[in-house]
């Protein structure tokens, strides 16, 4: 609440530094007016935009303990600390970490780790380290399983903040032989290789979701692992968008492999090959620099040398990091050669082009004749005939009943070129996908368990996201994001409450702003979002418009949906109301473009691509594709498993798995656009603590008793305003009789039992009587003498 008060500071938002603080000149109903510090004209500002600024010189470990709790304080408090390369905060149990974009010394040494084994949260600074410990304990104490969910944008330091969490667990609570922890730790470089790339926001960013649970034995110590994963990116395989890349493994084979590996891989330079390229347009389907570079490639150094060299990576070496890690986690020489041989096959399966054949009479295509070599090559190491091959990317079976009881009449559809184009790349994002299963599949092999205790779960998924255009993907990273906001609420609230309880308050429940609404929007049955998508897909013409206009009309009225037109978000194109809605999310509003939801929420092979790879040579490669039971697989279109539903029923597991244990939360924060140290960009880290919620758990709490201080902390704030008989006042004691004497509200605190709490504004307040004039405090302690005797 801002209070016209004798030039207080205050600070009122500000575009790119998030605040900026000044000084209260008038206030009138609606606005007021500040003098900002810089000397600028005077601002007029609405009432809201404004916050009480801390009058207190020194920033705190947890948030909780400023004076005033709002946005602005919160900010102010994390850039006071990243300015001092102090990157962890607290509110209340929930931790900041603010990437620091460099190495920080020390901070994440064995050393370090020693001095968070067994220390209560808050005795030691803020730390990733310190969230681990609790977890670690509080599994112990109430004999339940924990889940620490690390969210945050990308780029802002949630893989990492991962490791240093999975360090901390095995190296402090590890067995004695130390080889489960050993292949824990070193998966990372394997999982990385296959699911991380180079984006614009991060030169290793995690294209997937995963919860990594460390399991533990009767006795606490770790005992073995299981990692489950979430929506692998699949466009990325065949295309990049600019200045991107594929996943590292592509660039990593060609440049660290072996010679015996290459050539038997017919490998050359990352420019080679299609798929590798399209992040970068001065080589987009350019054959001609394509046939040059595959003449000379065995004589090229294999390293790329054209625009998708990226200095700041190795891929020589991290090839032999991830190698090694393979070897680490037991994989034979074969598991490897069947490996590399998958991610070559498809590097010469994305070389494959075609052209209008002008022999089809129906309008058919061909494969080109400079890459029919790759055709060749493809077949050879996905154990295909080639005519096989060919047929499959190039024509589509349709398969009609005849009158005649189970009598099918398999009709071949050529395909256009662009059509072709598809089909070759649904073979190759299918390939992967699986491939990638595999791996997560010899990860968990590699870290088995027999028996296990409890564990403790490690959540690393992308933070709610919006870009200019919005797709699929974000409707699912920011549906997931919704689901968790709801748990979050849910877990912090009780959180509260259980402090309450533990420190004797004896208070009622804080209610909240459910966000259900939302939730029922994207999944509820029949009306929701993806039934309406899954519905749409099993109409004989889906249509990105039909299903669009859909949505609008059987939820005509939801007060989270809008027409875009309407709206006053703006995409980088304007989206007609048929092209897309906007969904009102607890972190802001969303523009989806729904031109390719069709599309991407259906992952199937065309049937003909699918029966083919499922009878392929390359055994390897045919263990991909289990053939499922012959209804599933036959029912085609209307009994299909859209990708919306899986990933549904993945969070639905991943959600009941979390409200069965105890919970811990990391919020990661990118400072800077730049990807640099030093430099806080004040306006994106707000809108940052927004969306990760940190702004709504400070709502949340001003319900409550938001601002709370250790006795002991609130002694050494005052003990120098007091005289010395008073000061020597053991510390509970001295604030108990400071507060009867200054004859506060009993509704405005709380004493607790090693805290005393306080509701919104209320520590301002006896901050500002302690320190009024020199007469009011003699009163004042004549006052607590009096109560004292
Ligand atoms: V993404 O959603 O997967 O794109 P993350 O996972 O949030 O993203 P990541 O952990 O990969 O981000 O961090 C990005 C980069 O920031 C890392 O490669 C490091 O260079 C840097 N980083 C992150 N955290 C730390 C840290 N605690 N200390 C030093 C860090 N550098
Ligand atoms: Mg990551």
């Amino acid at each position: 609440m801002i209070t016209l008060n004798d030039n207080k500071p205050v600070w009122i938002r500000d575009n790119e530094h998030g605040f900026v603080i000044g000084k209260i000149q008038d206030i009138t109903s609606d606005n007021i007016t500040v003098q900002l510090n810089d000397n600028r004209k005077p601002l007029v500002v609405p009432y809201d935009s404004a916050f009480q600024a801390e009058e207190y010189d020194k920033d705190v470990d947890d948030n909780c303990a400023l004076m005033y709790l709002n946005e602005a304080t919160l900010l102010n408090n994390v850039r006071r600390r990243y300015k001092k390369d102090i990157i962890y905060n607290y509110v209340a149990n929930i931790l900041i970490a603010i990437n620091p974009y460099k190495e920080l010394r020390g901070v994440y040494s064995v050393d370090t780790m020693k001095k968070y084994n067994g220390k209560s949260l808050g005795v030691m600074p803020p730390h990733v380290f310190a969230i681990g410990d609790k977890s670690y304990r509080d599994m112990r104490t109430t004999r339940q399983s924990q889940s620490i969910v690390i969210s945050g944008e990308s780029g802002a330091g949630k893989t990492e903040s991962a490791k240093y969490v999975l360090q901390y667990l095995t190296e402090s609570y590890g067995s004695h032989n130390g080889l489960i922890e050993d292949r824990i730790n070193k998966s990372n470089p394997l999982l990385e290789a296959f699911g991380n790339a180079k984006t614009t926001r991060n030169n290793n960013s995690s294209r997937f979701g995963k919860f990594i649970e460390v399991h533990f034995n009767e006795k606490y110590r770790v005992v073995g692992g299981y990692i489950s994963h979430y929506l692998l990116e699949k466009s990325r395989i065949c295309v990049q968008s600019q200045d991107e890349r594929n996943y590292h493994i592509f660039y990593r084979l060609c440049a660290g492999a072996p010679e015996s590996i290459r050539s038997a891989l017919r490998l050359g330079p990352p420019d080679n090959f299609h798929y590798l390229k399209r992040g970068c347009t001065q080589y987009f389907c350019n054959t001609q620099t394509e046939n040059k570079l595959s003449k000379n490639r065995l004589s090229q150094d294999f390293i790329s040398k054209g625009p998708l060299h990226d200095p700041q990576l190795d891929d020589t070496n991290d090839f032999i990091e991830c190698d090694q890690s393979m070897d680490h986690m037991g994989l034979s020489t074969q598991d490897k050669i069947n490996i590399y041989g998958t991610v070559a096959a498809l590097l010469h399966l994305g070389n494959i082009n075609f052209e209008d054949d002008p022999e089809s009479t129906k309008g058919g295509c061909k494969v080109t004749s400079s890459t029919e070599q790759s055709l060749t090559i493809t077949s050879e190491m996905l154990g295909l005939d080639i005519r096989d091959l060919r047929n499959a990317l190039i024509t589509r079976v349709i398969m009609t009943r005849t009158t005649s009881k189970n009598n099918d009449n398999i009709i071949p559809v050529p395909l256009k070129v662009h059509e072709a184009q598809n089909a070759r790349d649904a073979l190759a994002k299918a390939i992967y996908i699986r491939l990638f299963d595999q791996i997560v599949n010899f990860i968990n092999k590699s870290i088995p368990f027999s028996s296990s205790n409890s564990y403790i779960g490690i959540l690393d998924i992308a933070g709610f996201e919006y870009f200019p255009i919005n797709s699929f993907e974000q409707f699912c990273i920011n549906y997931c994001n919704e689901k968790l906001q709801q748990f979050f609420n849910e877990r912090i609230l009780k959180e509260e409450q259980v402090l309450y309880e533990r420190e004797g308050l004896g208070l009622k429940k804080i209610q909240f702003i459910d966000n259900q609404d939302c939730i029922d929007l994207i999944e509820s049955k029949t009306i929701g979002c993806f039934d309406l998508l899954d519905e749409e897909s099993k109409l004989p013409t889906p249509r990105a418009e039909h299903f669009t206009n859909e949505v609008h009309k059987r939820n005509k009225g939801h007060p989270r949906l809008e027409v875009p037109r309407k709206s006053k978000l703006r995409s980088s194109r304007e989206i007609r109301d048929d092209e897309g809605f906007l969904i009102q999310h607890f972190a802001g509003g969303v523009v989806y473009s729904t031109a390719q939801f069709i599309e991407k929420n259906n992952d199937a092979l065309h049937a003909s691509l699918l029966i083919l790879i499922q009878e392929c040579k390359n055994s390897f490669i045919k263990s991909l594709f289990p053939k499922l039971p012959e209804l599933e697989q036959s029912a085609g279109k209307l009994n299909f498993i859209s990708v919306g539903s899986k990933f549904r029923s993945q969070l639905t597991d991943l959600l009941n798995k979390l409200r069965s244990t105890g919970i811990s939360f990391i919020r990661c924060i990118k400072p800077n656009l730049k990807m640099v140290p030093n430099l806080f960009e004040g306006g994106q880290i707000l809108s940052q603590l927004q969306c990760s919620g940190m702004v709504s758990v400070l709502a949340l709490m001003q319900q409550g008793f938001p601002s709370r201080t250790q006795f002991a902390e609130l002694y050494s704030m005052y003990k120098s305003y007091l005289p010395a008989e008073l000061a020597r006042l053991e510390p509970r004691l001295f604030c108990k009789a400071l507060f009867k004497a200054l004859n506060l509200r009993d509704a405005d605190f709380k004493f607790g039992i090693t805290k005393v709490f306080f509701r919104p504004g209320k520590f301002a307040e006896f901050d500002q009587l302690m320190k009024s004039d020199p007469q009011n405090l003699a009163t004042l302690i004549s006052k607590v003498k009096q109560w004292l005797i």
